[in-house]
């Protein structure tokens, strides 16, 4: 019985964990080349990126590599100074910042001809749930108006709550009396 809750436990924080954090093989099925001609930008467009993320390149280390660089040598194809370097064709790269990610193949030629990713993490703040339903409830303000007296229903249910012990301890109260009145006499 007990082994049945915590394997429920287990399986609920597994499902939390892969919920919170995505692994993305980039370009998909066809992977990190020039040869399937992949729109690596289109398919970073397609992808929500978070902070915890995986990316994965899948390539043949003898004909590719992976280099982390910045924009502008994103821009120039400029593989002079990569931040870093993978190599081993199976390179999976944790996003751990939010901002935007600049990738390419640093062997010659292959950046110009497509092979470069740019991916945007998304900043936390702007991605919170939390700033959302504000913004939800603003814009739906109006329509809820109608709703507002049937909100204060709730508010006056309390007060009868409240007014219901109080009732039965009043009730209570005298039966205690009563009680103590036939002890008495
Ligand atoms: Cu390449």
């Amino acid at each position: 019985m007990a082994a049945k809750i915590v394997a429920a436990l287990v399986c609920m924080v597994v499902m939390l964990r892969l919920s919170e954090a995505a692994v993305y093989k980039v370009g998909e099925s066809a992977g990190w080349t020039t040869i399937a001609n992949v729109d690596y930008k289109l398919w970073a467009s397609t992808k929500t990126f978070h902070i915890g993320d995986t990316v994965l390149f899948e390539y043949n280390p003898q004909f590719h590599n992976v280099m982390r660089v910045t924009h502008s040598m994103y821009r120039s194809c400029n593989s002079s100074k990569p931040i870093s370097t993978f190599t081993t064709g199976n390179d999976s790269i944790t996003l751990t910042n939010h901002g935007h990610h600049f990738f390419f193949c640093g062997v010659p030629g292959h950046c110009l001809a497509g092979q470069k990713l740019d991916l945007n993490v998304i900043h936390p703040a702007s991605s919170t749930p939390l700033s959302d339903p504000p913004i939800s409830s603003s814009s739906t303000s109006p329509p809820s108006t109608p709703t507002i007296p049937a909100a204060g229903v709730p508010g006056s249910s309390p007060s009868h709550a409240a007014s219901l012990p109080s009732a039965a301890a009043a009730v209570v109260a005298l039966f205690v009396s009563l009680v103590f009145a036939d002890f008495a006499s």
